[in-house]
């Protein structure tokens, strides 16, 4: 048994006239299940139909330049066998049969004026699955379509193409790739939208001043920190007050013109005790993030301003350095680093990293982890605060320090335990020399 099988232009949403771009199929080509037979064309968007039956085509009913409308009959197809069998109705007997209920070759409908479907039943007609809107369907030929498709581009994500009314054309497809390649490196890889180009031309004056080189890779290394590690910060307030008399103490035996000691000195140097007694802050996460890299060295990285932007000199070694060790060498590279003299090995080889801003003020912030290092120290300004010490308030000075860890590596509590310590020696910096 055979089946006939009437492909119709579908319900493509109140379209009156739909103009036939192209026609890819002649009668006798053999159509496979979602293959394309023709390009429709309205004022809104361009579809491909695609055969909803494997078989052979036995009579086109339209051709390029037509018009047609919903319900137009495009083709009708000889379903091959097992189709034939899954169909119920409007069968066609072989040449062995001898009931004939459609005698195909005489009975085929004219061309310019096709047929009503001898066969009104839904299930006797396969008409062609395009959308229920054809608004929502891409403006592009099947031979764009088929090129995107090798490109494993989905042709829908490109919104307009370049071609008339809007249709995509091959270079639209290969725009949109070198798009995704050139601004994917961050963003694609978690599937994030970027954020789409603003003109700022109606609200008033601007002008274009390019990125340093800089800021350009600071920018893309906290992007990729940012979207790949899962990060907390945790707050914590640290008396200096008897520190601080020690540092102003120290100060003051300098002679003039001698390098002054800051309070960075000794976070530094709290820092490092504290990751002596918390290894965990001492490490890197492997790439397959299945193990822990521990570092037997102490190397710090201190953030410094630029006019350039932000940059990462490292101190190495500072468990085996003293405070005024520290601080001369920090004033070399922060002044190396702001005339933009510092070479790629004094910065590299970070264990932890701090970023202090207590110079220019704050009360707390969110540092960005230097990744694959898994914290970093946040420190923003002094200031003298009432603390009650159980019988009364007293001026004390206390310093604001934020601490933000990965999470894959450091558990909260652990993330509070550390700067416990570093609390305690701050409070305390005799107990460095423990
Ligand atoms: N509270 C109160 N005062 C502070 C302070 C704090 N937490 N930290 C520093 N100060 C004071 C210093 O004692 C110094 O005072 P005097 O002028 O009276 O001596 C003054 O502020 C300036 O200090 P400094 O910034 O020159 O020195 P530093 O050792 O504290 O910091 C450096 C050195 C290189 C870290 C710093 O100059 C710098 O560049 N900070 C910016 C880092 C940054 O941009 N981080 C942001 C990264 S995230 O985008």
């Amino acid at each position: 048994m055979t089946v006939l099988i009437e492909i119709k232009v579908p319900d493509v949403g109140n379209v009156a006239e739909i103009d036939v771009v192209e026609v890819l199929i002649q009668p006798g080509d053999a159509v496979a299940l979602e293959q394309t037979v023709a390009t429709l064309e309205t004022d809104k968007a361009s579809m491909d139909l695609p055969s909803s039956v494997a078989g052979t085509i036995q009579q086109v009913y339209i051709k390029p330049g037509d018009k047609v409308s919903e319900g137009s009959l495009i083709a009708t197809v000889l379903a091959n066998d097992e189709q034939a069998a899954a169909e119920p109705v409007k069968q066609v007997p072989s040449p062995a049969d001898t009931q004939v209920i459609t005698p195909i070759a005489d009975k085929a409908p004219e061309p310019v004026s096709p047929p009503v479907t001898a066969s009104p039943e839904p299930a006797a007609t396969a008409e062609l699955q395009v959308t229920d809107s054809a608004v929502r369907l891409a403006h592009a030929s099947p031979s764009v379509r088929l090129f995107a498709r090798e490109l494993g581009v989905d042709v829908t994500k490109i919104k307009t193409g370049s071609g008339r009314k809007g249709r995509i054309l091959k270079d639209d497809v290969k725009n949109f790739v070198k798009k995704v390649m050139t601004e994917g490196i961050v963003a694609v890889g978690a599937g994030i939208p970027s954020i789409p180009a603003v003109d700022f031309s109606p609200f008033g004056e601007t002008e274009i001043q390019k990125l340093s080189k800089i800021k350009r890779l600071t920018g893309q290394n906290l992007s990729r920190v940012w979207l790949n590690l899962p990060l907390v910060t945790y707050h914590e307030e640290v008396d200096i007050t008897d520190m601080e008399a020690f540092r102003n103490a120290l100060n003051a035996e300098k002679a003039k013109g001698e390098l002054k000691i800051t309070g960075l000195m000794f976070i530094i140097k709290a820092l490092v005790a504290a990751m002596q007694q918390f290894p965990n802050f001492n490490a890197s996460l492997s790439a397959d993030g299945e193990s822990l890299i521990l570092k037997k060295y102490f190397n710090i990285g201190i953030a410094v301003d630029t006019p350039n932007g932000l940059v990462v000199p490292v101190l190495r070694n500072v468990n085996n350095k003293n405070i005024n060790e520290l601080a001369f060498e920090l004033a070399g590279k922060s002044e190396k680093a702001r005339l933009g003299k510092l070479l790629p090995g004094d910065m590299q080889g970070g264990c932890m990293t701090i970023s202090s801003l207590g110079g220019i003020g704050g009360t707390a912030f969110t540092p960005i982890v230097n990744a694959p290092e898994v914290a970093i120290l946040g420190v923003t300004r002094a200031k003298m605060q009432p603390v009650w010490n159980g019988k009364e308030f007293v001026p004390r000075l206390m310093l604001p320090l934020d601490l933000t860890y990965d999470h894959r590596v450091i558990d909260g509590a652990e993330g509070a335990r550390f700067m416990a310590a570093v609390k305690q020696y701050l409070g305390d910096i005799r107990r460095l020399l423990l």
